[in-house]
């Protein structure tokens, strides 16, 4: 699998999926998912009200990913993930470990090969930058799974040092 991280704009991506940093209720809120919801049009929020009211009636639990359309995105789908907040300390590098592994999962199931990750949990959820990479960088390094391609995209240059740093790019 290579790896690589740059700074960018997630929405922009050609990949086959983007993962999105969502939150438990899939309907949308503020910063990447935000963005993702913005930029890929009504088609996402569609997809994910279906999802409410099928599968996920409850909503998507911390850790775990699931699938929709990627809308007007020049990805294909769009894999929204849940991110631990930073306060819920406890088995808060266990569950973000989790959106990394699930997502890939997610991903093999599409088939998608080529996916690329925001910083998740980094932003309004408070997880450390030098820490999330950590368990990031980690969690896809030892991922077993059919994903050709992982591209970290990070929006400011501070999480994007801190990413390239814990992969050894310079
Ligand atoms: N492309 C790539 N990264 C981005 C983009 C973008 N277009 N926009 C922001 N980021 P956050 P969280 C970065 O807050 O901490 C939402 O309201 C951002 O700078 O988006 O997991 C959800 O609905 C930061 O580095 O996600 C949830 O309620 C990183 O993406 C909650 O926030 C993650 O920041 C999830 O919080």
């Amino acid at each position: 699998m290579h790896i690589t991280a740059i700074q960018g704009d997630i929405t922009e991506q050609r990949v086959d999926a983007v993962v999105n940093a969502a939150n438990s209720s899939l309907l949308g809120g503020g910063g990447v998912d935000g963005a993702i919801h913005r930029r890929g049009g009504s088609e996402i929020l569609e997809a994910c009200k279906q999802l409410r009211a099928s599968e996920y009636t409850e909503g998507l639990s911390v850790g775990q990913a699931v699938a929709t359309t990627a809308g007007e995105l020049p990805a294909r789908w769009v894999i929204h993930t849940v991110g631990p907040t930073y306060s819920a300390s406890r088995g808060r590098s266990d569950l973000l470990a989790s959106c990394y592994r699930e997502s890939l999962r997610v991903a093999d199931s599409l088939p998608a090969t080529s996916v690329a990750f925001p910083a998740v949990s980094t932003g309004v959820y408070s997880y450390p930058v030098d820490e999330a990479a950590g368990v990031a960088a980690r969690a896809v390094r030892e991922a077993e799974t059919g994903v050709e391609l992982v591209r970290f995209v990070l929006f400011d240059e501070r999480t994007y040092r801190a990413f390239a740093a814990e992969l050894g790019q310079r």
